[in-house]
């Protein structure tokens, strides 16, 4: 008989169900540390190739559960995908992904596409049903979308930034345009992630990697309001988690978005959140992946030393405080996914 998604480990921790141990999976697990990531990437000719061919992305997103055997997997796409598929030239080189004509004026945001993800990111979905067929029975498949501030802040600067400085400037200066923006982006996001749910995505998270960037008032006015209206449109549609990174000052906000999980990064005490938000929520970290440069032993100690502080309250998930880094010993992811596999309560 097929394992149903509600009785995956990490779906019934997203509902706070007590657990044996938490589950446990790790941000950006499929990437540059793994040398079988390498070659594909290598085969494909490059990230973005590899990203848009669903053999090779599911590839890359099973080769962690593969080695290590973690609880979910999250598909191979990046959060930037929707933007290119809304129209905005995406070139990925050296430095990293980035827009060369972002979008800057009321003419360019109407010239952005509002797409229907069945017609144009068609390899997403093609890549989470072989990606469903690919993984054990126990392993939950995680889709995910970027947030429309975080969205917004890429299609705005072009790419990375530390201040945001083109991202405020259309916020304070030219408010409608940005807000249009905003609008255009939350349809997009909402019907991504519908897309992957219907595809096979079995939890989802909202990346608002930027957001953090925020004051807390400038959040509620220029970030929030959409962020929550995508979340709604996916309550019941599938359990959701969000992340924003930097967050710590803005918990009580995404507590409230009404989300079944909030990721947190490594700087939020997380024994803490659990007693302040545990009730309410489940809650996703968040060792720093700094810890995983050390060494296996280390590894494993801080990760216990993790497991002991959230002490087995239920609504666990054990992932780190932010994407693991490219430099990783591949020995020390294996410490810290064995480290929850081993845990029995
Ligand atoms: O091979 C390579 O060089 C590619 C590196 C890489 C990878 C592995 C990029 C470029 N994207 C990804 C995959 C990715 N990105 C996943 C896949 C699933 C996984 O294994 O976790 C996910 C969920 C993302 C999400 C993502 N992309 C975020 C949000 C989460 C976060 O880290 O805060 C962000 C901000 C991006 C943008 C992005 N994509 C890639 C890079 C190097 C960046 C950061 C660029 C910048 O801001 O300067």
């Amino acid at each position: 008989m097929t394992m149903r998604s509600e009785d995956r480990l990490l779906v019934r921790a997203l509902r706070r169900e007590p657990l044996p141990r938490p589950p446990v999976w790790l941000m950006r697990q499929a990437g540059r540390y793994l040398p079988e990531y390498r070659a594909v990437r290598q085969k494909a000719g490059g990230f973005l190739e590899m990203m848009r061919n669903p053999d090779h992305a599911s590839e890359v997103t099973l080769q962690p559960v593969r080695r290590y055997g973690m609880d979910a997997a999250i598909l191979f796409s990046d959060i930037l995908v929707p933007l290119e598929a809304m129209g905005m030239k995406l070139v990925f080189d050296e430095h990293g992904p980035s827009f060369p004509e972002p979008v800057r004026s009321r003419a360019m945001v109407d010239a952005l596409a509002d797409v229907d993800p069945d017609e144009t990111m068609g390899f997403v979905g093609e890549a989470l049903r072989k990606t469903r067929r690919g993984l054990p029975e126990e392993t939950a498949l995680i889709g995910f979308c970027g947030a429309p501030f975080t969205l917004a802040a890429y299609a705005i600067e072009g790419g990375g930034t530390k201040s945001f400085a083109a991202t405020r400037a259309m916020m304070y200066r030219d408010e409608s345009t940005f807000r249009s923006l905003m609008d255009k982006l939350a349809g997009v996001v909402a019907r991504h992630l519908r897309y992957q749910v219907v595809h096979g995505a079995e939890a989802v998270v909202l990346f608002d990697t930027w957001a953090g960037t925020l004051a807390r008032e400038d959040y509620l006015r220029y970030a929030a309001p959409w962020a929550r209206a995508v979340l709604q449109e996916l309550a019941g549609v599938a359990p959701r988690v969000l992340f924003i990174h930097g967050g710590d000052h803005l918990l009580d906000e995404a507590v409230k978005s009404g989300v079944e999980a909030v990721a947190l990064d490594w700087r939020t005490p997380i024994g803490k959140a659990f007693d302040r938000y545990g009730d309410r929520v489940a809650l996703q970290g968040n060792l720093d992946p700094a810890v995983l440069l050390s060494s296996p032993d280390e590894v494993a100690r801080r990760t216990r030393a993790l497991l002991d502080e959230v002490g087995g309250r239920p609504g666990h998930v054990l992932n780190l405080g932010h994407g693991i880094f490219k430099e990783t010993d591949p020995e020390s992811v294996g410490a810290f996914v064995r480290t929850a596999l081993e845990r029995q309560r």
